[in-house]
């Protein structure tokens, strides 16, 4: 099951959840420059540091350098929701143990 960016901006809590935690790797509850940068790497998306950081700052409404819950929800987040919808798609191809991860809202 694929994610839209509409649905994941629009869509119910667990769906945006979902795409949150294909994000947050470590389980910490909030999205660092260094996952973005791991997600985009294994999506193959080129994005320079510069361009990062820019990223980051302009969703990183309370300036702590994360991306938080609330922060993500926000529209400027919808390119952190593209990457996130990459990588639930890849996960999709990923053994049952692995997705529960994910899956666990
Ligand atoms: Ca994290
Ligand atoms: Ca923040």
């Amino acid at each position: 099951m694929a994610l839209s960016v509409a649905e994941a901006v629009q869509g119910g809590h667990a769906r945006l959840a979902a795409a949150f935690n294909a994000l947050d790797a470590d389980g910490d509850g909030l999205i660092s420059q260094a996952e973005i940068k791991a997600a985009c790497l294994r999506l193959n998306i080129e994005m320079c540091p510069q361009e990062l950081m820019q990223l980051v700052h302009r969703v990183d409404v309370d300036g702590d350098g994360f991306i938080a819950m609330h922060e993500f929800k926000r529209v400027q987040a919808l390119k952190l929701h593209l990457i996130a919808q990459g990588i639930l798609e890849q996960h999709e191809l990923m053994p049952d143990e692995r997705r529960a991860h994910i899956e666990q809202v």
